[in-house]
């Protein structure tokens, strides 16, 4: 595996919404940013990924896109861009923006001219299809957040388009070279402005199974999921090795792809040495127990099936290419709420989560608060809900059978309102995130989770992870850290989550007691100086470590 520039640092994702709002409309901004590119180098972050801020509709929040060459008023200007992106070259900081192409908005100007001639060169931009009144759709696809994929084409009763992902948000066709052609012009042109690279969003989406055909029905509303296309669709390397080659490859520019549904054999393909991406997410945790019914059908997932998914997406990436490892994005749960049992969530366990997950081979994003340990908020009621996402899985609960109290308990876990509550910088009004009213709930945990609390703390969440990212940049261990073999130490051991990491002349072991119970570890006779400890304290007698629950420790080993 070619060494990059990357695979030592650390990365951060903002949802630039709920950062920091600077001018009191309650909405996070760029200048937010900018004032806070001080903060990000102090924890020692050296990418950050930016949610989207092109002007959109915010249908859902910035991932419909009505004008790619310029920023929503909301969050700011373009010279605010160019700012941000001289201030972050000063502190060598990498900005990353978020590529948004599998679709546009409905309110982009090629889709009104699609709707008004779709005959004509936009039409040829999206899918559209003829559709009879009465007569079925061109097929049974369910789009991600809820009803058919389908929706009539605005002022045309005998046309209908494809939007896999909410109606505000039709699909682009890839298929259409000229269409491939306006993209790659509107990444070199952020290229050329200095952005180090993209997060790449929904991207395996771009290539469908045509022609449209249905797939078996798998809830009773008779459509089915994306995943069954997706399984089915081949050709999608064409599209993204010409992307690829294009614009990134010229530009060596940092690429992390949003890649679920992959196959098996692929994996060279996107994040080898000749990939189409720098790195992709390692998802393989995040998808655990989800259910094709919904999100009131999904099981918690427990720490034996956290560590041994890890470990086989750690096997399977050695020596292809470089994951990113995440254990929350904007989303999800938050990371700490989702993995560790209900109850237990305390700064201990959330320094071994946090702990388990940055030692692993690969590029690890924080999102925005992770290092400060933010929690999961609770609903009173759906009227609190903005996701676009929970609302639809509150109806597919109802619609299953639930009381609204279950349906409100599934969203109330999964609903990506939960990451997206604004950061917490402070204990004062708003968690200092606003001086108006935030576009959405402050969580009212605050006055205990918040910036200014942790950081003068030594022990505080803040501070390990700063510990953790140290190490990770420290040279002398740049062998292990970065591009050591992970291998599992006693695997078989319940609730132990530990593992070497293997590279040349140095090895460390990292352990996490996965549990609130103590438990015994038996050391192997290697291990040597103790680098990282998430309590005051150590105890070994006779090569054996006694575990306090949640204990994590990082030795040489
Ligand atoms: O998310 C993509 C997404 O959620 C699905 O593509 C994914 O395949 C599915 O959840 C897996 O089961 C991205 C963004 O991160 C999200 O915020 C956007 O809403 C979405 O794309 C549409 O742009
Ligand atoms: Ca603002």
């Amino acid at each position: 595996m070619e060494r990059k520039w990357w695979h030592g640092k650390t990365a951060y994702q903002i949802y630039p919404k709920s950062f920091m709002d600077t001018n009191g409309d309650g909405i996070g901004d760029l200048r937010g940013v900018i004032t806070k590119l001080d903060y990000l180098k102090e924890l020692g972050v050296d990418i950050v990924w930016l949610s989207p801020i092109y002007c959109s509709p915010l249908a859902d929040q910035g991932y419909d896109i009505s004008d790619y060459y310029n920023i929503d008023p909301r969050f700011g200007t373009m010279e605010e861009m160019e700012e941000l992106l001289a201030e972050a070259k000063k502190r060598d900081i990498h900005i990353v923006m978020d590529l948004v192409v599998n679709h546009c908005s409905d309110e982009h100007e090629w889709f009104k001219k699609a709707c008004e001639d779709p005959d004509g060169k936009y039409g040829k931009y999206f899918y559209i299809m003829d559709h009879k009144k009465g007569e079925p759709l061109p097929c049974n696809w369910r789009s991600y957040f809820g009803g058919s994929c389908w929706e009539p084409l605005p002022g045309h009763e005998d046309k209908v388009y494809l939007h896999v992902f909410h109606k505000k948000q039709p699909d682009l066709n890839w298929e259409n070279p000229e269409l491939r052609e306006e993209i790659y012009k509107m990444i070199n042109w952020w290229l050329d402005k200095g952005l180090a690279g993209f997060r790449i969003d929904a991207i395996v989406n771009i290539k469908k199974k045509l022609p449209f055909e249905n797939y078996p029905a798998d809830r009773a509303d008779g459509l089915c999921s994306i995943d069954r296309m997706l399984e089915k669709a081949t050709g999608l390397f064409d599209f993204l090795d010409e992307m690829a080659d294009r614009t990134f490859r010229k530009y060596d520019a940092f690429t992390a792809g949003e890649v679920f549904n992959d196959k098996e054999e692929d994996l060279p393909l996107y994040i080898g040495d000749n990939g189409c991406f720098s790195t992709m997410y390692d998802f393989a945790e995040t998808i655990l127990n989800r259910s094709i019914k919904g999100w009131y059908d999904m099981k918690r997932v427990t720490p034996e099936q956290y560590k041994n998914t890890v470990f086989m997406s750690q096997k399977r990436v050695h020596g292809v290419g470089f994951l990113s490892n995440i254990i929350e994005n904007h989303d999800e749960p938050r990371g700490v709420s989702h993995y560790i049992p209900d109850g237990e969530c305390c700064e201990t366990s959330k320094k071994m989560l946090g702990g388990l997950s940055f030692m692993l081979e690969g590029l690890p994003f924080i999102y925005q608060g992770q290092e400060i340990g933010m929690e999961n908020f609770t609903y009173h009621s759906v009227d609190e809900v903005d996701d676009i996402s929970a609302k639809d899985q509150y109806q597919v609960a109802l619609d299953a059978g639930c009381t609204p109290e279950e349906a409100l308990a599934a969203i109330d876990h999964f609903s990506r309102d939960n990451a997206r509550s604004p950061f917490h910088w402070d204990g004062s009004e708003n968690a200092g995130f606003s001086s108006g009213t935030p576009w959405l709930r402050v969580n009212p945990n605050y006055p205990s989770i918040n910036l200014a609390e942790q950081k003068d703390r030594p022990d505080s969440v803040w501070n390990f992870y700063r510990k953790l990212i140290r190490l990770r940049s420290d040279p002398a261990y740049t062998e292990s850290v970065i591009y050591g073999e992970t291998i599992p130490y006693l695997q078989e051991q319940h609730n132990l989550m530990a593992y070497f990491r293997r590279g040349e002349g140095q090895q460390l072991l990292v352990m996490g007691n996965f549990q609130k119970q103590p438990q015994d570890v038996v050391l192997p006779d290697t291990v040597k100086q103790l680098l990282i400890n998430n309590l005051p304290d150590l105890s070994i007698t006779d090569g054996t470590l006694h575990m306090e629950g949640y204990q994590f420790v990082v030795f040489e080993a």
